[in-house]
Parts: C-alpha cells; structure tokens; sequence
C-alpha cells in the first residue's frame, strides 16, 4: 500500500521551474512571478476521487480525477492548454500522463523519507519539487 499523499504540503526545493514552464511556453513575466512563489500542495482523496490544490499567493489550481480514467484537463491559469490526463499507481509512484499538443507531458508524485516528492515534465524538460508536510 503507498504511503498516503494527503494532507498540506509546502514546497521546500524546486529544481528547474524556469526549464519546465519554458518548454510550456510561459512568456517571462508570469515565469518571474511564478518562480517566487512557495506553493502549497493540498491533496484530498474522496473514496475513488482525488483532488490536488496547488496554492500559492498569486493563483491557485485545482485538478480533480479518478484513478485509471483518462479525463479532459483545462490547466487553466498555467498554460491555458486542453489535455487528456490519466493518472495511475505505478508501484509506489502516482504517475499522470498528460496527452496534447506538447509532447512528454506529465508528472509523478511519490512519498519518500516523509516528503511529497514531484517530477514535472515536458519536452524534455524536468522540474524538480520538493514538499514537507505541514
Ligand atoms: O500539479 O501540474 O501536483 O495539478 C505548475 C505551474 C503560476 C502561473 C503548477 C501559478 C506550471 C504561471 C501545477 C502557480 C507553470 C506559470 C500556482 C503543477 C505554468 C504557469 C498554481 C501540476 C499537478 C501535480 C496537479
């Protein structure tokens, strides 16, 4: 059984954010904003239904799914793309896909020595979060 991802995380590391949201085509105003920002992961699961809050000062953004079921994703106020998300447990690793326009796109959230590890990735690009819970 993995090791449960709920509960309120703050960021303590972010390794290449400026790669990752430049592979997303973020212009550098919104990249010099964003890359200031101590986000806050807040992850909630409701039977089969998980919800992922990513918070910070500046904007939030709010990804609701179901295990095993490819969704329809707007990352509104990120890049503003439409994708075809799905998310699974690979081992102990919760893996999403996310299928569009960009190629490689996805990410990976694992627990590991008591920290809420993230693995944002696109075209190529690999960013890096670290999160300690609160
Ligand atoms: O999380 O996919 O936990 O959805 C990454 C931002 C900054 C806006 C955050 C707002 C990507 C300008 C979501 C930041 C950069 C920069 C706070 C990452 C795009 C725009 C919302 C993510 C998954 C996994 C769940």
């Amino acid at each position: 059984m993995p090791a449960s991802i709920c509960g309120t995380w703050e960021m303590i590391s972010n390794v290449n954010f400026e790669g990752y949201m430049m592979a997303l085509g973020i212009g550098p105003y919104l990249r010099k904003i964003a890359l200031r920002l101590k986000l806050k992961k807040v992850i909630e699961q409701h039977g089969d239904l998980y919800v992922i809050k990513t918070v910070s000062t500046f904007r939030n953004y709010t990804f609701s799914f179901k295990l095993n079921q490819e969704i329809e994703e707007f990352t509104q106020g990120l890049d503003n793309r439409h994708v075809k998300s799905l998310v699974t447990w690979e081992g102990n690793k919760l893996v999403c896909v996310q299928t569009g326009e960009k190629k490689n796109r996805g990410w990976t959230h694992w627990i590991e020595d008591d920290k809420l590890h993230l693995e944002l990735y696109c075209e190529g690009e690999l960013c890096r979060q670290v999160f300690k819970k609160k």
